[in-house]
């Protein structure tokens, strides 16, 4: 099941994707689907999963023709997590890039991941909004990641497609500098929609892609498989949970494998389109800072 937020006439609602039609869900229930925070706690008193629970109430559910421009960032996440280096073109990119050389080859192989706080959710962009290069980097890319949806008990709830906005330059100058890199206004993007494991059944073979359009002409475009992940999700979220504290609706970007050529920017005006299968397509426009 394909659940979103979409604008209802001036209030935001939870609906479910399905077949080109947009089903209200909060309209059919206020109290029980005002967000997707509530459903899952009810969800989880009753013993159910969100497909579960919802899924009876799509008969009675008012529906609308879908339409991209109605869609609203799908959850607020109180904690946006990211793996890194978990693509062997992750690891050669930022072997390039960086002035002191090994620290990426070394994390490919290691046991222990990469994983680093991206967001607290503030920073984070829905479908059609806004993401933004900082206006002190001359080398800024997306990163179009799979992203998990995971409850507090770390249980899989869900996929969304994200980006990992990222500058290049500042992370290259000092490892160091990886949260100034990562983490700054307008530094993330998720959505369209959160679709449950029923849904994407097997994530390690989703194909990702990626367009970015200038003037409305495409002057990058990318794809890889999740199947080139060299870590398994299980692997990073364990790692995640590991001695931690999560929340209903933590998210994990699991790393990326698109970057473009090192001559590329981003700049103002750009828009970035992130596709990963049974999912759907994730739009920004990107401004500058
Ligand atoms: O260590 C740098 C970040 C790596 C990353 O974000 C990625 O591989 O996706
Ligand atoms: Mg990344």
């Amino acid at each position: 099941m394909k659940f979103c937020r979409f604008d209802a006439g001036g209030a935001v609602h939870l609906g479910v994707l399905l077949e080109g039609k947009l089903y209200d869900l909060t309209t059919e229930d206020r109290e029980l689907f005002a967000d997707l925070h509530s459903a899952h706690s009810r969800a989880r008193k009753l013993g159910k999963d969100l497909l579960s629970l919802a899924a009876p109430h799509l008969d009675r559910a008012p529906s609308i023709k879908y339409d991209e421009g109605l869609l609203r960032i799908p959850i607020e996440s109180p904690e946006i997590w990211a793996a890194g280096v978990t693509y062997l073109r992750s690891r050669e990119a930022r072997e390039t890039e960086t002035k002191l050389k090994g620290i990426y080859d070394h994390v490919y192989t290691a046991v222990r991941p990469e994983l680093f706080v991206k967001d607290t959710g503030i920073r984070c962009a829905g479908p059609g909004e806004e993401v933004c290069v900082r206006s002190d980097s001359r080398w800024s890319v997306p990163e179009p990641e799979l992203t998990v949806v995971l409850d507090r008990e770390g249980t899989i709830v869900g996929y969304t497609a994200g980006n990992d906005m990222s500058s290049r330059d500042i992370e290259g100058e000092n490892p160091l500098y990886l949260p100034q890199a990562k983490v700054y206004m307008g530094s993330s993007a998720i959505g369209p929609v959160i679709a449950t494991p029923d849904e994407v059944k097997d994530p390690r073979s989703l194909r990702i892609s990626m367009r970015i359009l200038r003037s409305g002409r495409a002057i990058f475009e990318g794809e890889v498989s999740t199947s080139q992940m060299r870590r398994s999700i299980d692997e990073l979220v364990s790692f995640l949970k590991r001695d931690n504290v999560l929340r209903d609706f933590t998210l994990l970007m699991t790393g990326t494998s698109i970057i473009p050529p090192d001559d590329f920017t981003l700049k103002g005006g750009d828009v970035v389109e992130i596709e990963i299968e049974r999912i759907g397509v994730l739009r920004n426009t990107v401004r500058q800072l």
